[in-house]
């Protein structure tokens, strides 16, 4: 098929691909729904995806990767650029020639028998001045059907860029089961993706992580606003008023559930609601009125599926109803469905495990062998959620009232807490540790330093990203977002969430906003403004006391101190790029806990 464009700087990028990769042929990606029902069609012939029941899911289709490729895989992933001091010990940094020489080999006709498909795709609202254009090739139709409910694709995407040189590149080859020569490699000075080996989601849909936060966070650098690895909600009051709140929290520790929250009955009937704007990325920037204002990138979810259902998140149980793609989850095979753990109590009486092995749902032993992956996940698209704000697609974005930074901690953190300050508010989030999840390869259950979530997506050295985050509050001053800490996940004695979690964080973000608004008085205490254990409305909340919260809301300073200690090795490990008001604040932070 010919091309889709004029734009010169893209044609010769996709010539020198197809010379590279020595594709049998190159399609276009139009976005036109023949083209992508055809896609769809030749999948199905070959396996690669599957057919669900098309009454009970309508549009939705089931995928397996290889086994060994069901995660991001962060040693594997690299930051190449000129600036040695990149590479800083959080992030792998290679020299951007002696990368390019060593992975070119790997891409040489690496295409040969294949097609191309050639991606244009915007992310953000399409015709607004924050949206930014990529141009994605790859050899998988999976690909390109994820892409197409991730970001805008095809025709609007290419009029977005005009003549513009200013795209990004994304080179992916080979969903393949090679993971010795698997790469996730970012050359955010060329505007430049390469990745190779891989067939998950976050390796792969080079809109998403490589592009909108390790690419993108390195453009805002540059250009003075914020990529970050936020969701973004609207809480409504009675009056109609909707204040913003975005929340950092690492992968797979509650960000798609947060921003799909539905608010507990006794906010309801009061007439509160909750919009989902994203639930993964936000870029922000400074608006004419002086506020940060957000849009998400994104024009989809890519949600965990294993403990979503009914109760807990009934809103993105609604939205991957229809037209989304299911990644290793287990095949309900008694009406062509699909089922996850958590989803409801019992598996099915003939599933399929998300490795394709028969498994009587009899045998199933719960926290035993799992039936779907435990980073099993979705590809649902925006417009089937319920919750979706109308300010979904604005331009402008939505300002900012509150950000919200939060991880898994089983003692340290707790429940809510408010930084004094935005520069204390950096050092909070620069602060941030968490338990590993099995978003990534590797070990789960180990606490790492990940500072506002981003550990696994800087594109430039750490030390310089929390420079520019304290620049950012120079420059909006008095109308910066007040910055907050959560922590849903203390456990007690016996290991046990103590917080019920999910719409019931409703309580906290309530507590966030009339902070914000000045209505409600708190604790000064050593690490931040704590609430009063009053001031977190348990009503109606089950098995919860005063106590419960009091306990919540409990500091210990010898813990907190030996974090203290755990931040000064981070900074260590970033070294002198470490601005020193994050020192300062640290060291302010010690005394307060000594005293
Ligand atoms: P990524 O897509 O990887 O960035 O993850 P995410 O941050 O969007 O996490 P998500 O909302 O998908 O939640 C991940 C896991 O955390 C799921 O198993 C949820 O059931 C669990 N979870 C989310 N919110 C809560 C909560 O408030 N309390 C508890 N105990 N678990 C939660
Ligand atoms: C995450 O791991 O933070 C995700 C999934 O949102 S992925 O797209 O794989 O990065
Ligand atoms: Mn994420």
């Amino acid at each position: 098929m010919s091309s889709l464009t004029s734009n010169q700087h893209v044609l010769d990028w996709v010539k020198e691909m197809e010379d590279l990769m020595t594709p049998d042929k190159t399609i276009w990606i139009d976005g036109s729904e023949g083209q992508l029902r055809a896609l769809r069609e030749e999948a199905f012939k070959t396996g690669e995806l599957t057919e669900l029941n098309q009454e009970k899911l309508p549009g939705c289709v089931l995928h397996h990767t290889a086994k060994n490729d069901v995660a991001r895989v962060e040693d594997r992933t690299f930051i190449c650029t000129s600036n040695k001091a990149d590479d800083c010990a959080m992030i792998n940094w290679m020299e951007p020639t002696a990368m390019k020489a060593k992975l070119t080999p790997l891409y040489k006709g690496v295409m040969k028998g294949r097609t191309m498909y050639v991606i244009p795709y915007c992310m953000g609202p399409v015709g607004s001045p924050f949206s930014k254009v990529g141009i994605e090739v790859t050899d998988s139709i999976y690909v390109v059907l994820n892409m197409d409910i991730m970001t805008r694709i095809g025709i609007k995407a290419l009029r977005q860029l005009g003549d513009s040189n200013d795209f990004v590149r994304g080179q992916h080859a080979r969903a393949d089961i090679d993971a010795e020569n698997r790469y996730i490699v970012h050359f955010p000075e060329d505007n430049a993706i390469w990745s190779i080996n891989s067939g998950y989601g976050g390796n792969v849909l080079l809109g998403k992580k490589c592009f909108a936060l390790r690419i993108a966070c390195y453009q805002g650098y540059k250009e003075g606003w914020m990529a970050e690895h936020m969701l973004i909600l609207g809480v409504e009051d009675p009056s109609g008023h909707v204040d913003y709140v975005t929340a950092a929290f690492p992968s797979a520790c509650g960000k798609t559930n947060l921003a799909m929250l539905i608010p507990p009955e006794i906010y309801a009937k009061k007439g509160y609601k909750v919009w989902t704007v994203g639930d993964d990325i936000a870029w922000m920037h400074v608006g004419a009125d002086g506020r940060l204002y957000a849009i998400n990138p994104e024009n989809g979810f890519f949600g965990v599926a294993p403990g979503t259902n009914e109760k807990s998140n009934p809103n993105a149980l609604a939205t991957t109803r229809q037209g989304t793609i299911f990644t290793n989850v287990a095949h309900n095979l008694t009406d062509n469905t699909v089922w996850w753990e958590g989803l409801d109590k019992n598996p099915p009486e003939d599933a399929q495990e998300w490795t394709g092995l028969a498994v009587d749902g009899k045998e199933y032993v719960a926290g035993g062998g799992k039936l779907a992956h435990p980073n099993s996940r979705f590809t649902a698209p925006a417009t089937g959620c319920p919750c979706l704000s109308k300010e979904f697609n604005n331009p402008d974005g939505v300002p900012v009232t509150a950000m919200v930074f939060g991880g898994r901690r089983a003692k340290t953190a707790p429940l809510v807490y408010q930084s004094f300050s935005w520069n204390h508010g950096v050092y909070v989030g620069s602060s941030m540790a968490s338990e590993t999840t099995a978003a990534a390869a590797g070990a789960v259950g180990v606490v790492r330093r990940d500072p506002m979530a981003m550990r696994p997506f800087f594109g430039y050295n750490v030390g310089d990203y929390f420079a520019h985050w304290l620049d950012m509050g120079k420059k909006l001053g008095d109308k910066a977002p007040k910055i907050f800490h959560v922590n849903w996940f203390r456990t007690d004695d016996e290991g046990h969430f103590i917080w019920p979690g999910f719409g019931d964080n409703m309580r906290v973000l309530m507590w966030i906003l009339n902070r914000c608004k000045g209505e409600v008085d708190a604790v000064e205490t050593a690490i931040g403004y704590l609430p009063h254990a009053e001031d977190i409305d348990i009503t109606d909340l089950n098995g919860v006391t005063l106590d419960t919260v009091k306990n919540l809301l409990n500091v210990d300073k010898d813990l907190w101190l030996e974090d203290a200690k755990g931040v000064e090795e981070l900074y260590d490990q970033i070294g002198d790029h470490v601005p020193a008001e994050l020192r300062a604040e640290l060291n302010a932070l010690k005394d307060r806990l000594s005293k």
